[in-house]
């Protein structure tokens, strides 16, 4: 039946949301949906996914040659995607829909230091409304390790499927010892596919491939399946290290549990677990709503998030208005004044040389498509 872990009184309203999913093409964030399926967080706080295992982030840099630090860029990317894509879950129930950023919003936090790794600062700002795009930069000075990216998604509705092409990619810059230019990692992203919608409990399932590429030659291609593919479970991939075609590793098993290598491993052992994804992560701090400026995510969605959070549905659609009201009046006001919007930690670039260099290098891969190249302002 359809939704059938939807509670009784939203039934109807789920039918009909599908419904119009189903004939929409375009910005899912832009549509209504039932109250039982709104998120009180805002999209602009995913990019601290990519900062829940700050160790691993920092270890990168201690590679001791360029098929070690592949090998710790891989196990840090396996490590967000828990978090990423099935942590929600747990938290709340299932997947739901998050809050849309208003253009400028901000998501500010660190994961201070421990044991020495040093402290890690997240700075995202949501850099377009229309369509929305997400910028972020992830930072440890210390161990020289940087994470910059945006991104955005395309959706598109089949049978009883949401899929979803991310759009944007994430540079990452390390630092190597005794080195005068840093080792660059292009990180490409996996399409989402979201199921369960059928009986209103959503969840992500991660399918196509996606990429590691490396200035150093390096390559890592990433195979996403789910259920009833090779491995019959869900949440599953295969990752293949590899230069100029030659495989020199074979990680596999699940994302969102145990994976390991197949065959030789890095430390000259075989089959051993590469990671295991009940490794705790740790939440990313951020200041005290009250501390917060008048751009920060948790400031802007308080009321919003308050209502979704006690049920009180009726505040938070009036507030949500209100957002939206305000932010249609200042889009006329500058345009009247001719004074655009200036994004405040981000500037877009037009041709981004590390890009074109590492996607030239990528080449022969399946073409990467891609809008926007926005880089930080140098701080
Ligand atoms: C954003 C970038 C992150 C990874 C990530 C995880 C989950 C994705 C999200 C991205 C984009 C928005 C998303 C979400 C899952 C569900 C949600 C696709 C890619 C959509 C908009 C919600 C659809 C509404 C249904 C639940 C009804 O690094």
């Amino acid at each position: 039946e359809v939704g059938a872990a939807v509670p009784k009184e939203q039934r109807q309203g789920w039918g009909q949301f599908l419904k119009q999913i189903a004939t929409f093409s375009g910005d899912l964030s832009s549509m209504t949906a039932p109250s039982f399926i709104l998120s009180p967080v805002s999209l602009v706080e995913f990019p601290a996914y990519w900062g829940e295992h700050p160790d691993e982030f920092a270890k990168i840099s201690s590679g001791k040659d360029e098929v070690e630090r592949m090998n710790l860029v891989l196990r840090w990317f396996i490590g967000t995607l828990k978090g990423q894509f099935t942590a929600r879950n747990t938290s709340m129930g299932s997947e739901k829909k998050p809050l849309n950023p208003i253009l400028g919003e901000l998501f500010l936090g660190k994961w201070p230091e421990k044991n020495g790794r040093g402290d890690t600062s997240l700075t995202a700002e949501q850099v377009s409304h229309h369509p929305p795009v997400t910028a972020y930069h992830i930072e440890n000075k210390k161990a020289g390790v940087t994470l910059e990216g945006h991104c955005a998604q395309k959706t598109s509705f089949s049978g009883r499927t949401i899929q979803v092409k991310q759009v944007g990619h994430a540079i990452m810059r390390v630092k190597v010892a005794g080195r005068d230019k840093e080792e660059l990692y292009l990180i490409t992203l996996p399409n989402l596919l979201i199921e369960g919608l059928w009986y209103g409990s959503p969840y992500v399932e991660l399918t196509g491939n996606s990429y590691i590429q490396s200035t150093s030659g390096l390559l890592t291609t990433l195979t996403y399946t789910g259920k009833g593919y090779f491995s019959g479970k869900a949440h599953s991939f295969k990752a293949t290290i590899g230069a100029g075609g030659n495989t020199l590793y074979t990680v596999e098993g699940e994302w969102a549990g145990v994976s390991k290598y197949k065959g030789k491993s890095i430390s000259g052992g075989s089959n051993e677990v590469f990671w295991d994804a009940s490794t705790q992560r740790e939440e990313v701090t951020v200041q005290d709503v009250e501390q917060q400026g008048d751009m920060e995510s948790r400031k802007v969605w308080k009321t919003v998030a308050n209502g979704i959070r006690t049920g009180d549905y009726d505040t938070a659609s009036k507030d949500k208005s209100k957002i939206e009201n305000a932010q249609r009046q200042k889009r006329k006001d500058e345009a009247a004044a001719g004074t655009p919007h200036q994004l405040e930690h981000f500037v877009h670039v037009e041709d981004d040389q590390e890009y074109s260099q590492l996607a030239a290098m990528f080449k022969g891969q399946p073409a990467h498509e891609d809008g926007y190249r926005n880089k930080p302002r140098v701080q």
